[in-house]
């Protein structure tokens, strides 16, 4: 038997790696009949939160964003989503955005389907409409090449405009590739790694990060990524973009 004094995740002040082996369960008022893990949240110091729920044949999200926008992703599974009048099934791969003050609900789930939530205070800016309700489908959305290296691929979930103050997108690593720098920047992420395996670079400390794996990153933390192993490693992530954060 292993010992349960090993552990690959680590909290530290601007970045976090945590490994399902430590998750432990919260209750979330309407959100029945499954687990939820709160992977990050503003408990760390984060300004997002994201969650990872998996849900039993009787499960349901029923809930209202407030002044947070919620980004659902279906890591694997299958529900129907109820979401501002639109019934829509999602399976592996879709996703809702749902934006502030507006009534959601997932019901009907394949046992054992796993969503993944991206949580975000909206900012509003002046001129620019708040975003509509957005349903989609990661595999519908082109991945090319990401800075003219064609190991690495990049997929923008939602509409690059200045309404939206969150992006997700979804990186995929050929083995082997890596970012083409270390990346410093004033941007937030949470990311769930969907597929393979790599090293991470954070704050010059070095993980090993596999399929299952999470991980925080603060604004300014230090962030470098290289795939390894046989297959491409693929993670999904959130961002903060397009407000300017300098009080005026
Ligand atoms: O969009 C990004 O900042 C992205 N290249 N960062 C990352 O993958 N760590
Ligand atoms: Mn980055």
């Amino acid at each position: 038997m292993e010992i349960s004094a090993l552990t690959r995740s680590v909290v530290k002040s601007n970045h976090a790696v945590i490994a399902p082996d430590g998750y432990i369960n919260s209750n979330v008022p309407g959100w029945t009949g499954c687990t939820v893990n709160v992977i990050i949240n503003e408990a760390m110091g984060a300004n997002l939160c994201q969650t990872l729920i998996t849900l039993n044949k009787d499960g349901k999200l029923i809930g209202s964003t407030k002044e947070s926008q919620i980004f659902f992703y279906v890591v694997k599974g299958k529900t129907k989503a109820t979401v501002g009048g639109t019934k829509k099934v999602l399976s592996t791969g879709q996703f809702v955005y749902v934006p502030p003050k507006k009534a959601y609900k997932f019901e009907d789930v394949e046992e054992g389907t796993q969503i993944l939530t991206f949580h975000k205070v909206y900012e509003k800016l002046v001129g620019y409409a708040v975003p509509n309700i957005l349903f989609g489908d990661a595999a519908k959305v082109p991945g090319p090449s990401y800075l003219g290296d064609d190991a690495l691929r990049l997929q923008v979930l939602l509409p690059d405009n200045l309404s939206f103050d969150m992006a997700v997108n979804i990186f995929t690593y050929d083995s082997g590739g890596h970012l083409p720098m270390v990346e410093t920047h004033i941007m937030e992420h949470g990311l769930l790694y969907l597929q393979g395996q790599g090293v991470y670079m954070l704050d010059h400390q070095w993980y090993p990060i596999k399929k299952g794996d999470s991980i925080w990153m603060a604004p300014y933390c230090q962030q470098w990524f290289t795939a390894m192993g046989k297959e491409p490693a693929v993670y999904i992530y959130y961002k903060n973009v397009n407000r300017f954060p300098t009080v005026q």
